[in-house]
C-alpha cells in the first residue's frame, strides 16, 4: 500500500489530535437552536501540499429507467424545470438510461425477429416500447442541459441486432452527447455467473464495436469481482468501468442505518479504482442510491439523505471514483422496474407533497410532467459534493471527538474547500480547523428543520464570526453540513 493509499484509507477514520486553541467561528443561523446542545470537541488538520485525486467534473450524475422514456414529454427540450435543475446540479453531468426496464425494452423501428422471450415471475412484467419521438426529445433535452448520455441496451432479449439498431438511432439522435452504450442491466440477476454473462455479452460487444459504438460496463449490481474480470478481459474496448451501489433493501432502511455508514464500501471501491488505474479506465457507479426496491419513504427522501449523499460522494471522489449516478424518476417508472404497478395518488394539498408522492422515494428530483419538478434534500447533498469538481482531494486528519462526523478537504488553485458533515443526531461539533496558510473566506450551510424533514433551503451562505488570529474553531450544528471556502494567505 502506498503512503497515499493508506492516507486515503484514513480519510474517514478518526484519529487523536490535540485540540488547537482558538476562537469560535459560529454559523449564526445555527447558534440560536443549538448553542445549548452538548458539543463534541473535534479537530480537522489538513496539509495543503498533499497529492490526492482530482474530483471529476461529472461526479454528480443521474440515472433513470428506460421506461421513463415511454413518456416523450419527460426528457424533452420543453421540460424547462427539469432542465434547470440538471444544469444547476452540474453543467457537466451524465445521464444514464437503463435499469431493469432496459432489459425489457424493444425498439419500435426494429423489424427483425426476436428470440422467444421467457416469461418472468419476478421483476418488470410489462415490456417497454421505445419510439423515435422519445429519442428526438431526449436529444433536445441533452442539448439544453449540456449533459452527456450513457445508454443501456437490452441484453436479456438475446438480440445483438436490435441493440445495434437502437444504438444507431440513439447516436443519430444525440450525436457527440453519447458517451457510451452499456449492455444489460445487473446481468448478475439473470446470468448464472461471470462466464455466462461474458458468453451472452460478447456477440453484442462485437456487433456494437463493428458499428463504431463506444462501450462501457459491465453495469453489474454489487459484483466487484465481475467488474475486475471484465476490466482485465475487456478493459481495452471500454471507456469506463461500472457497477451499482445500494446501501441495502428498502425494508431494512432507517435514518440511523443510513447515517451509520457502510463499513465495507471504501475498501471494495478502492479495489475497483485500483483495477481501473491498471487498465487506465475511470470507474463510475452508473446506478446508486440509499435503498433498493425504490428507496424508503421517510428515509431516502428526507434531509438525512442529503448528509449521507454528500458524505458518500466525497468519500468515493477521494478514492478516485469519477461519477455517481443517483437513480430516480417517477414512482411509476421505478415501481414498474420492480414488477409492481402503482397509482401514485395522494390527497396532499401542497404541490410539494404531491410531487414527493409522485416520485420514487430515493429520487434526487421529485415531480412529473404534470406537476413540475423540485429538488429533494439528496439533490442538495449532491450539489455540495459537486462543488469540489476540479479540486484535488487532500488528506485530512479528523478527530471526531465522539460525534458522527465526516470532513473533506479539496484544493483548487488558491482556494481550499472544506466539507464538514455532522451526521450526529445529538451532538453539535466544535471543530478546530488547522489548514496551514489558508484563511476562511466564506461559508455555506446545508440544514433543515430536522433529519426527517422533506425540505431544505439547500446551501445557504451563512454569516460567521470570530477572531481567526489564533487558529480557527467552527461549530457545525448536529444534523447539518458546512461548506467552507478558504483562501491562501499571501504574505
Ligand atoms: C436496481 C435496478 C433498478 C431498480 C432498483 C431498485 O437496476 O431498475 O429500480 O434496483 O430496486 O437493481 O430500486
Amino acid at each position: 500500500m502506498t503512503t497515499f493509499e493508506s492516507a486515503r484509507r484514513n480519510l474517514l477514520k478518526a484519529s487523536l489530535l490535540l485540540p488547537v486553541a482558538g476562537t469560535f467561528i459560529t454559523a449564526r443561523a445555527a447558534t440560536s437552536e443549538s448553542s445549548n446542545a452538548a458539543a463534541a470537541q473535534a479537530s480537522f488538520t489538513v496539509k495543503p501540499e498533499g497529492k490526492g485525486r482530482i474530483v471529476s467534473d461529472s461526479l454528480a450524475s443521474l440515472s433513470y429507467e428506460t421506461g421513463q422514456l415511454a413518456d416523450p414529454r419527460f426528457f424533452s427540450p420543453d421540460n424547462h424545470s427539469l432542465i434547470a435543475l440538471l444544469r444547476e446540479l452540474n453543467p457537466n453531468g451524465v445521464l444514464r438510461i437503463g435499469g431493469n426496464t432496459s432489459d425489457i425494452t424493444t425498439w419500435s423501428e426494429y423489424h427483425g425477429t426476436l428470440p422467444a422471450q421467457p416469461s418472468h415471475t419476478t421483476g418488470p412484467q410489462h415490456p417497454v416500447t421505445l419510439r423515435p419521438e422519445s429519442l428526438r426529445n431526449l436529444s433536445g433535452f441533452l442539448r439544453a442541459t449540456g449533459w452527456k448520455l450513457v445508454f443501456g441496451v437490452n441484453l436479456r432479449a438475446g438480440s445483438p441486432a436490435m441493440a445495434v439498431a437502437l444504438s444507431h438511432a440513439v447516436r443519430d439522435a444525440v450525436g457527440d452527447s453519447l458517451l457510451a452504450i452499456q449492455i444489460g442491466n445487473e446481468a448478475n440477476n439473470y446470468e448464472k455467473d461471470y462466464a455466462d454473462f461474458d458468453t451472452a455479452w460478447q456477440p453484442y460487444a462485437r456487433a456494437l464495436r463493428a458499428a463504431g459504438m463506444p462501450l462501457a460496463g459491465p453495469d453489474t449490481g454489487a459484483n466487484t469481482d465481475w467488474v475486475i474480470a471484465y476490466a482485465r478481459e475487456h478493459g481495452a474496448e471500454n471507456c469506463f468501468l461500472s457497477r451499482h451501489y445500494y446501501r441495502d433493501a428498502a425494508q431494512r432502511g432507517s435514518v440511523g442505518d443510513l447515517l451509520g455508514g457502510d463499513p465495507g464500501l471504501l475498501e471494495y471501491m478502492e479495489r475497483l479504482v485500483d483495477v481501473g488505474d491498471e487498465v487506465h479506465l475511470p470507474v463510475r457507479l452508473t446506478e446508486a442510491n440509499s435503498y433498493y426496491f425504490g428507496g424508503r419513504d421517510g428515509v431516502s427522501n428526507v434531509f438525512a439523505a442529503a448528509l449521507w449523499g454528500a458524505d458518500f460522494m466525497l468519500g468515493l471522489a477521494s478514492l478516485g471514483v469519477s461519477g455517481i449516478h443517483f437513480h430516480g424518476g417517477t414512482l411509476t417508472s421505478v415501481e414498474a422496474s420492480l414488477g409492481r404497478e402503482v397509482h401514485a395518488t395522494t390527497d396532499a394539498s401542497s404541490l410539494s407533497l404531491q410531487r414527493d408522492a409522485a416520485s420514487a422515494h430515493y429520487a434526487p428530483i421529485a415531480g412529473d410532467v404534470a406537476l413540475g419538478f423540485q429538488p429533494r434534500p439528496l439533490y442538495h447533498g449532491m450539489v455540495l459534493a459537486q462543488r469540489f469538481a476540479g479540486a484535488r482531494m487532500l488528506y485530512g486528519k479528523l478527530d471526531t471527538g465522539g460525534a458522527n462526523l465526516a470532513a473533506y478537504a479539496g484544493k483548487r488553485d488558491d482556494e481550499m474547500l472544506l466539507a464538514l458533515i455532522n451526521k450526529d443526531v445529538l451532538l453539535d461539533a466544535d471543530m478546530s480547523i488547522d489548514v496551514e496558510d489558508f484563511f476562511i473566506d466564506s461559508a455555506e450551510q446545508l440544514r433543515a428543520a430536522s433529519l426527517d424533514s422533506r425540505d431544505t433551503a439547500g446551501l445557504v451562505a451563512t454569516a460567521w464570526q470570530g477572531d481567526t488570529a489564533q487558529g480557527l474553531r467552527i461549530r457545525v450544528p448536529r444534523a447539518s453540513a458546512l461548506l467552507v471556502h478558504m483562501k491562501k494567505q499571501h504574505v
